[in-house]
């Protein structure tokens, strides 16, 4: 079946965001976090997701099935897909177990960390929002993602990070402007050390020299928390969008830190930018449970095609 621009591009963004996570896993953390995944990484030879794309999947799944965010349902699907083995943030864990155990998200939300979570965890599974609201309903879609992140991520930083993965994924959709990107993001953003990275990526993107991976790391950031990665991830998938994926693969793993989230991000950017017909083959194949990625990225495209006409 022919596919429409519209439908290419989220197909685009959900498997980029899969693949850019699965390849980066395998160089995420410190030696003790690689020698793991060097067993957990491999499913009948496939290269295995993290939790960045299981929760992504749960947001997809959750918004086909209520047609919204839901946060009570959104917080049940995150707590029973949550498996130790893929890795999820040490802080999520123990929250998604108190969940599963039956307190109320609102609680748990603040149960670990007081003020809740600033890790990157609300951020690295935005994306679906912001192709389901769409950059046509702009303050409906920042509401959306401030709503999804608070179930796990209730500190104003990691929303901020998610709002940055969410809008760019969906503006990125319509080949908006770099310059224009940035004058939306601005709109919303209400912590001071996300504004300041976004001044920062603003100078980096606009440089008349190519930026070295390096270079990103020292002056975004390459770690867990949102501020020091989400900027990150925004500004390599924007500055290669024009870049073969395997470049974007390459270049974050020398960005290095927390590889699979800053990938599973940058991918997502990526892929609503070029869409999924410019994925690799080589790539796609290794890709653990790539069918049902496939339809279920074609279920959700579908839905907001058609949700949308
Ligand atoms: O944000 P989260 O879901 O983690 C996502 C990351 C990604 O890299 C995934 O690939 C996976 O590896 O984990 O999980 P959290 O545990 O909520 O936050 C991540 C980390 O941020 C925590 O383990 C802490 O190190 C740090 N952190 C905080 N530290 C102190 N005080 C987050 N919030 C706080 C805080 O309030
Ligand atoms: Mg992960
Ligand atoms: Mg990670």
């Amino acid at each position: 079946m022919e596919k429409t621009d519209s439908q290419d591009r989220i197909c685009g963004a959900v498997l980029a965001s899969a693949l850019g996570d699965a390849f980066g896993a395998p160089y995420e953390g410190g030696k003790v976090e690689r020698l793991l995944w060097l067993v957990l990484g491999r499913r009948r030879g496939r290269r295995c997701w993290t939790d960045d794309t299981q929760m992504s999947v749960d947001v997809m799944e959750s918004l086909l099935a209520c047609k919204r965010i839901d946060q009570k349902d959104l917080a049940h699907r995150f707590a029973h897909s949550y498996r130790w083995t893929r890795g999820y943030g040490p802080g999520a864990g123990k929250l998604l177990k108190r969940i599963r155990r039956g307190e109320p998200w609102q609680i748990a939300n603040r149960a670990v960390y007081p003020n809740g979570s600033f890790g990157n965890g609300g951020a690295m599974r935005a994306a679906p929002i912001g192709l389901f609201y769409g950059a046509g309903r702009e303050r409906r879609l920042v509401r959306a993602v401030r709503e999804a992140t608070v179930v796990t991520h209730a500190h104003p930083a990691g929303q901020d990070g998610a709002v940055i993965i969410a809008l760019t994924t969906a503006l990125a959709c319509l080949d908006y402007s770099v310059q224009e990107i940035f004058k939306r993001l601005r709109l919303h953003i209400q912590t001071v050390d996300v504004q300041n990275r976004l001044t920062v990526a603003e100078r980096l993107l606009h440089a008349d020299h190519p930026v070295l991976p390096k270079q990103v790391a020292s002056e975004l950031g390459n770690g867990i928390r949102a501020k020091d990665s989400c900027v990150t991830a925004f500004s390599v998938g924007l500055a290669l969008r024009e870049a073969p994926f395997s470049h974007l693969l390459t270049y974050i793993r020398k960005v290095g830190g927390d590889t699979d989230t800053i990938g599973a991000m940058a991918g997502a950017i990526w892929g609503a930018a070029c869409g999924y017909r410019q994925l690799p083959e080589e790539f796609l194949q290794q890709l653990e449970q790539r069918q049902y990625l496939e339809e279920l990225a074609h279920r959700f495209a579908d839905a907001i095609v058609q949700g949308h006409l």
